[in-house]
């Protein structure tokens, strides 16, 4: 295990579908149907086939995490997990918003995947404060690295400046 869990996370900005990594995550919907955001541009860039993928798998319950090929990505896989909307913070959110990042990071492991890269799940239309999101995302990843040895790699890609600072706070705070 590396002694600094740290080097094994790395925060970039820009579009997720770009990324040759050997997974990328989706902030999917329970039924697993094309939606916006970063769904759409996954959806978008690895074509059709991605959408027939999802309908034999069929759904997928919040806070749990499936696994598809990446078909016209560069990415081999997506792995397609479903954040909690977020209601105000009582209804479960924090722990559900863990279960993703965590159940994510299982699958990753269970498929040899070496690096996988994660949007800012659940803080686009699901309404997710930035903060709290971005500390969950963190805290969930140094977990799993300082526990397991794949994937070797958490790439945090932020779409906007405002979630690469957001992941960079929270990650210069010192290991939890
Ligand atoms: N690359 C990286 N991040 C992106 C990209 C991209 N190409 N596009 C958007 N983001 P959201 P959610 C960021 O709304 O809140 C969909 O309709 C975006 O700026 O995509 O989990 C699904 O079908 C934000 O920081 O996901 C669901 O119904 C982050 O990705 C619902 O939205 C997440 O925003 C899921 O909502």
């Amino acid at each position: 295990m590396a002694d600094n869990v740290d080097d094994r996370i790395e925060v970039v900005q820009g579009d997720i579908t770009t990324l040759d990594v050997g997974a990328v995550v989706n902030a999917a919907n329970k039924q697993l149907k094309r939606g916006g955001g970063v769904d759409g541009a996954i959806h978008k860039a690895a074509g059709p086939k991605l959408q027939e993928a999802c309908d034999e798998i069929g759904g997928c319950p919040t806070g749990q995490a499936v696994v598809t090929p990446g078909f016209d990505l560069p990415a081999d896989y997506v792995i397609h997990t479903v954040g909690p909307v977020y209601h105000g913070g009582d209804r479960n959110e924090d722990s559900l918003l863990e279960s993703a990042y965590r159940n994510s990071l299982m699958r990753a492991e269970n498929y040899g995947i070496r690096t996988v890269a994660f949007p800012a799940i659940s803080t686009g239309v699901y309404g997710y404060p930035l903060s709290r999101a971005s500390h969950i995302a963190v805290s969930v990843a140094r977990q799993w690295l300082r526990e397991h040895d794949l994937p070797k790699k958490v790439v945090f890609c932020a779409f906007d400046a405002a979630t690469k600072a957001a992941y960079q706070a929270e990650l210069s705070g010192e290991e939890a």
